[in-house]
C-alpha cells in the first residue's frame, strides 16, 4: 500500500506532530497533502516526503485522499468531516464527533477491533487517552467498581498559543518585568500557579474536560452509560505531558506485582515504578514522558482507601503524542492492518 494522506491544520501544534510521527514510522506514505488556511497556504512544509506546498482547504480536494487526519477545531470538523469521510477514512482529533453512536471513538492498544469498516473515527481527548493507557489493562484484570482521577495537565492542551503563553508569561515574572504575568488563553495566569478549570463549566459543577474522561472512558472501554468515573482537571505550568492520578476500585483483590508485571507487558506503557532507588527515585513525570511514544505508569500501590479492592497509580505522557498525534496515527495504521485502507 501506498496511500495519498492528508493532513488538515499541519501548521498547528497538533497537527505538525502528525506529520513527525507518520514520518517516523514509516508510515506508507504515497503522497502528503497538507491543508490549511488562506494564512498558511502556499508556504512550503519540509518533510521527509519532500517539500509539501500548503493547499488551501477545499472539502473536495481533502476527500481525494485515502486517509486524512482532522487537527482543527470541533466547529471545523462538524462542518466538514462527514463529506470527506464519504470517499476517504477521517481520523478526527476534536471532540465533535466522540459520542456519536456510529463513530468509533478508538485508542488502538484498547479498542483497535473498532476502526473496521469505519470512514470517520474519533481520536479521544488527550486526558483521557493518556489515563486508559494504564486504568484498561489493569480494570481488563481486576475488574472495575469505580475510577477517581486528578490530572496534572500541560500547556500544550491549549494548543501553541498556550505554551507560547506560559513560555512569555514565566520570563515577565522571572526578569521582573510582571509580579503576575499576562493571560488571554487561560482563565488566570498560568506562570507559578494551577488552575482546577480546564474548559467550560457544565450546569453539574464539573468543567466539560472532566465530563470528556468520564463519557469517553464508558465508550472506550465499552462500559454502560452510568459506570462510575469522574475526574477533577486541574492545568498546570508544564509544556506538554499531561499527568493522572487515578484510583481504581476493583471487582477483584488486587496483587501489587501482578498490576505492575501486566502494566510492564501492556503495548504503549512504560512502567517507571522504583521508589526504593535511593539515588534516583523512579516514577512517571511530565519531564521524562515528554517526547515519548509511551504513556509512564508508576506510584502503583494498593490503596488506602478501598484496601485489597483498589489501587492507586500516576501516570504521565506525552499530550500532542499519546492524547492526539500518535493515536491518530496508530488509528491510521490499524485502517492498513485490517485491510480498510
Ligand atoms: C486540554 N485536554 O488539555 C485538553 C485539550 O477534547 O481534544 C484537548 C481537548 C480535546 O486542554
Amino acid at each position: 500500500l501506498d496511500a495519498v494522506v492528508g493532513v488538515v491544520g499541519a501548521t498547528g501544534a497538533v497537527g505538525k506532530e502528525v506529520v513527525g510521527c507518520l514520518e517516523k514510522r514509516d508510515f506508507p506514505v504515497d503522497k502528503l497533502r497538507i491543508f490549511g488556511s488562506a494564512r498558511s497556504a502556499g508556504s512550503v512544509v519540509k518533510t521527509k516526503f519532500g517539500d509539501v506546498e500548503v493547499e488551501l482547504f477545499d472539502q473536495s480536494a481533502a476527500a481525494e485522499c485515502d486517509v486524512c487526519f482532522l487537527a482543527v477545531s470541533g466547529d471545523f470538523a462538524l462542518e466538514h468531516a462527514r463529506a470527506i469521510s464519504k470517499s476517504c477514512i477521517v481520523i478526527d482529533n476534536s471532540s465533535a464527533f466522540r459520542y456519536e453512536p456510529d463513530v468509533p471513538l478508538v485508542i488502538p492498544e484498547i479498542n483497535g477491533k473498532a476502526c473496521k469498516g469505519k470512514n470517520l473515527i474519533a481520536n479521544p481527548n488527550c486526558t483521557t487517552a493518556i489515563g486508559l493507557m494504564g486504568l484498561s489493562p489493569l480494570m481488563k484484570k481486576f475488574g472495575a467498581k469505580r475510577v477517581l482521577m486528578s490530572t496534572y495537565q500541560a500547556s500544550s492542551g491549549a494548543g501553541q498559543e498556550g505554551m507560547d503563553e506560559l513560555k512569555a508569561g514565566t520570563i515577565q515574572v522571572t526578569s521582573g518585568e510582571k509580579e503576575v504575568a499576562d493571560h488571554k488563553h487561560f482563565a488566570h495566569p498560568l506562570p507559578f500557579n494551577v488552575i482546577p478549570h480546564i474548559d467550560k463549566f457544565q450546569e453539574n459543577g464539573y468543567t466539560k474536560e472532566e465530563m470528556k474522561v468520564t463519557w469517553e472512558t464508558r465508550k472506550i472501554c465499552d462500559m454502560p452509560d452510568d459506570f462510575p468515573v469522574s475526574c477533577t482537571a486541574v492545568r498546570i505550568p508544564t509544556f506538554r505531558a499531561h499527568s493522572e492520578t487515578i484510583v481504581l476500585e476493583t471487582e477483584q483483590k488486587v496483587d501489587v506485582k501482578v498490576a505492575q508485571d501486566l502494566l510492564a507487558s501492556s503495548p504503549g506503557v512504560k512502567l517507571v515504578d522504583d521508589v526504593q532507588n535511593t539515588e534516583s527515585p523512579q516514577y512517571p513525570m511530565p519531564l521524562t514522558a515528554t517526547g515519548q511514544y509511551d504513556v509512564e505508569v508508576g506510584r502503583v500501590r494498593r490503596s488506602e482507601a478501598f484496601g485489597d479492592y483498589g489501587l492507586e497509580f500516576f501516570v504521565s505522557g506525552d499530550q500532542l503524542l499519546r492524547g492526539a498525534a500518535l493515536n491518530a496515527v496508530l488509528v491510521a495504521e490499524e485502517c492498513v492492518k485490517n485491510g480498510d485502507l
